[in-house]
C-alpha cells in the first residue's frame, strides 16, 4: 500500500469507527456520553504518525480519533465506551477518560494542560528524551490555567507541542464570539514558537507536524501548532445549531476523507472503506459480545 492510500485508510478507520458509535448510540448500548471527531481525522493522523515509542500524548473530551491513531484498539476502545470490564479502561474511564500505554486524555477542559505540562517536565528532568502531545480546542482557551500552564511551559522550556484544533466552535458557541484577538499571538505571547495552518489535507497537515515534533524532541523546547479545522458532526450526539446550509458547505470544502479519497483510484479507495467497515463491525460486534456493560 503506498503512503496515499495508507493515510487514506487511517483516516476512514477513525471516520467509521465514529460514525458506527453514532449510528448505534440511540440504541442505549453504549454508556454515558461521546464527542466523535468527524473532519478532524487529518489532525490526529498528521501529528501522532510522527510519535515515537516513549512519546506521551495529553487528549481532550474529543479524544477518540487521537487513540485510534496512536494505535489504540477499536474493540477496547467500544467496550470501554459501552462501560464493559473488557474495556480501554475496564468500563470506568468512558468516552473521555482514556489511559492506555502514553496514552491519557481527560474531559476537563484546561486540565489537560496541566497534566501535557507537568508530564513534558517529568521527560525533561529523566532525561528520557520523549516528548509530549497535548490537544486542546479553541473552546478550552477560556480556562485560566492554560495560561498559567504556557508560562511555566515557556520559562521551563518543557519538550511539548502543544496542538490547538480551532474547529471553530465550542459545542453551540462559534469562536468568534469567545475568542478575542489572534490565537497563535496568545501562545507566542508567551514566547512559545508557533506555527499556524488552516487545512483539513493530511498531505499537508503531516509533513508540518513533523517538523514541530522534530525540534521539539531536537531542540528540547516547546513548540505550539494551530490548526484551523473544521467540526463535521455534532458536539456530541445531536447538538448543533449551525444551517444544514453551513455544515453542507463544510462537508463539501472541509472533509479529509474526501480530500484524500480523491487522490486514489476508486477500486482502490472502494477496497479500503469495505475492508476498514469490515474491521470496525468486527471489533463492534467482539465489543457488543463482551460481558458486562449496559447491554
Ligand atoms: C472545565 C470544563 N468546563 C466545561 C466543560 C463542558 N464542555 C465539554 S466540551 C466543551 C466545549 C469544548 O470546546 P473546544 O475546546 O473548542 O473543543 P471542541 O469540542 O470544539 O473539540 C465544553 C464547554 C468541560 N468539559 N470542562
Ligand atoms: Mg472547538
Amino acid at each position: 500500500m503506498d503512503k496515499n492510500a495508507r493515510l487514506y485508510q487511517q483516516m476512514v478507520h477513525i471516520r467509521q469507527f465514529e460514525s458506527l458509535l453514532l449510528n448505534q448510540f440511540s440504541t442505549g448500548i453504549f454508556s454515558g456520553t461521546t464527542h466523535t471527531s468527524l473532519g478532524q481525522e487529518a489532525n490526529a493522523v498528521g501529528v501522532l504518525s510522527h510519535l515515537a515509542e516513549n512519546d506521551v500524548v495529553v487528549s481532550n473530551h474529543r479524544c477518540h480519533g487521537h487513540f485510534l491513531a496512536y494505535g489504540g484498539d477499536p474493540t477496547a476502545l467500544y467496550a470501554e465506551l459501552m462501560g464493559k470490564p473488557g474495556g480501554v479502561c475496564g468500563g470506568v474511564g468512558g468516552s473521555q477518560h482514556l489511559h492506555w500505554r502514553n496514552f491519557y486524555s481527560s474531559g476537563v477542559q484546561g486540565g489537560t494542560v496541566a497534566m501535557a505540562a507537568g508530564m513534558a517536565m517529568a521527560e525533561a528532568r529523566l532525561d528520557s528524551g520523549a516528548i509530549v502531545v497535548d490537544f486542546l480546542g479553541d473552546g478550552t482557551l477560556g480556562e485560566g490555567i492554560v495560561y498559567e500552564c504556557l508560562n511555566m511551559i515557556s520559562l521551563w522550556q518543557a519538550p511539548i507541542l502543544l496542538v490547538l484544533e480551532n474547529n471553530h466552535i465550542a459545542q453551540t458557541t462559534p469562536a468568534h464570539l469567545a475568542v478575542a484577538g489572534s490565537i497563535p499571538e496568545r501562545f507566542e505571547a508567551f514566547g512559545i514558537p508557533t506555527t499556524h495552518i488552516d487545512s483539513s489535507d493530511i498531505l499537508e497537515i503531516l509533513p508540518l507536524a513533523g517538523e514541530l515534533v522534530h525540534k521539539v524532541r531536537s531542540q528540547r523546547t516547546p513548540q505550539a501548532l494551530v490548526i484551523e479545522t473544521a467540526r463535521l458532526g455534532t458536539h456530541s450526539k445531536g447538538d448543533d445549531t449551525r444551517s444544514a446550509d453551513a455544515l453542507a458547505e463544510l462537508w463539501q470544502t472541509r472533509d479529509p476523507v474526501a480530500i484524500q479519497a480523491a487522490r486514489l483510484p476508486e477500486v482502490e479507495r472502494s477496497a479500503i472503506d469495505q475492508q476498514v467497515a469490515a474491521e470496525i463491525r468486527a471489533a463492534f460486534d467482539e465489543a457488543l459480545a463482551m460481558e458486562g456493560g449496559q447491554a
